[in-house]
């Protein structure tokens, strides 16, 4: 893409405090820290190409961070935009509560636990005894052990 058109489109948008993301597969790996310190800033102004990317001298100019969404090749910026966006956005007020948060995935470097609903019994597999009990503090426990291992059988590169 042409300097001078993202570098107008850059100018029409931008204020002291925007930062400039370039979605790229040269970037860093996006991961849920980055997310975080992303959702902090005030204002993120997201950047991409499609098919070959965007001439350099204004990459030089006006970009903050390269970011990757993983090592695969996309035909454009446009979808890790979305993911960026998303995963930020969930960490604005009022987009989710509090508690989901705090519980999920990756925030203390563990996988969630598995979740069961209805009905109790399914072909014949019933929900684990411990969540049928009520008792809130044995749950809590339960769902920190099952983390924990199925942290250490499938993503084991997490807890090093
Ligand atoms: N994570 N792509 C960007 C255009 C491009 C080419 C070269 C910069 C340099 C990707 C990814 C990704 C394909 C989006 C190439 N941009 N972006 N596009 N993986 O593969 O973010």
């Amino acid at each position: 893409m042409r300097p001078d058109v993202v570098y107008n489109a850059y100018k029409s948008v931008k204020d002291e405090k925007a930062k400039v993301i370039y979605m790229s597969p040269q970037g860093k790996t996006l991961n849920q820290k980055i997310v975080e310190d992303l959702s902090k800033e005030s204002h993120l102004i997201i950047l991409c190409g499609h098919y070959e990317g965007i001439d350099q001298r204004v990459l030089d100019k006006i970009v903050d961070e390269e970011v990757s969404i993983g090592d695969y090749v996309l035909t454009g910026g446009e979808i890790p935009a979305m993911v960026l966006i998303d995963t930020v956005s969930r960490y604005i007020e009022g987009v989710l509560n509090q508690d989901s948060i705090q519980e999920e995935s990756f925030s203390n470097n563990l996988l969630e636990y598995p979740q069961y609903t209805r009905p109790e019994i399914f072909e014949g597999e019933k929900v684990p005894e411990v969540l049928l009990s009520g008792h809130h503090e044995n749950i809590k426990k339960w769902r920190t052990e099952k983390s924990i291992e199925m942290t250490k059988k499938k993503r084991p590169d997490l807890l090093k």
